[in-house]
């Protein structure tokens, strides 16, 4: 019996997913290119993913656990557990507008078309701010939208914000405070419960050893 964990296959998450479980004392196989590798010293299926899919996956139980941004797990919508945040992959998802935009308040996002990849947390936001708004998705490079006339305002994900500036945009509201989290199916069986609960613990050691 082994738990399966879903991580991204490459990007931002790729590397800090891996360091996590390294740090709780599992080693793995990192092969490149591979699409799934196994634990040597853990009952552990490690499967490679985008980051897209992660949910999905949980969702139907083809994976146990994964490891995937707050913002995807929001914007996805799917039945899955939130277990545990895990203290990388900090960024925050933002509204923001050209620099030389009059900006008050979010009022003045009314009527406007707004380019994201977050669709679903925008017309959330927009709805709970009484804001009708024309959203727009598109699925990258959302910074140069307003730039090329594509859209007066942009949702996007940031951590720096050098991607605004150096677009000429300005942040003007907050929409979610993101970090990588742990999520788990709903579903899950006791055994894979049991090994759960045991790398949990683990993770919760490495990380109270790091404050
Ligand atoms: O291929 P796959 O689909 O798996 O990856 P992806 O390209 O969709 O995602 P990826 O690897 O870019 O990001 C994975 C996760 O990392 C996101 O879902 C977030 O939870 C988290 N994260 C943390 C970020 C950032 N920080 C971030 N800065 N994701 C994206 N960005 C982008 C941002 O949109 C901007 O365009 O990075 C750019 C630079 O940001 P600044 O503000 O530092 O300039
Ligand atoms: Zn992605």
């Amino acid at each position: 019996m082994k738990l399966k964990i879903a991580i991204q296959k490459s990007g931002r998450l790729h590397e800090d997913s891996i360091k996590l479980l390294k740090e709780c004392g599992i080693d793995i196989n990192n092969g490149v290119n591979k699409l799934k590798t196994e634990a040597t010293n853990f009952p552990l299926e490690v499967f490679f993913l985008r980051d897209d899919d992660i949910p999905q996956y949980i969702e139907d139980g083809v994976a146990d656990i994964g490891v995937v941004g707050e913002n995807v797990v929001l914007e996805k919508k799917k039945q899955v557990r939130v277990v545990e945040k895990l203290g990388f992959g900090k960024c925050r998802l933002s509204m923001a507008v050209p620099k030389a935009m009059d900006y008050n308040n979010v009022k003045d996002l009314h009527n406007l078309k707004i380019a994201t990849s977050y669709p679903v947390i925008l017309g959330d936001f927009l709805k709970n701010n009484g804001v009708t708004a024309d959203i727009h998705e598109i699925s990258g490079s959302v910074e140069i939208a307003p730039g090329i006339g594509l859209a007066a305002a942009i949702c996007d994900l940031v951590s720096s914000g050098s991607t605004l500036f150096m677009n000429g945009l300005k942040e003007v509201e907050t929409v979610l405070k993101s970090e990588a989290v742990l999520i788990a199916n709903e579903g899950l069986q006791e055994a894979q419960q049991l090994l759960l609960q045991k790398l949990l613990f683990r993770i919760q050691a490495v990380r109270k050893a790091k404050n």
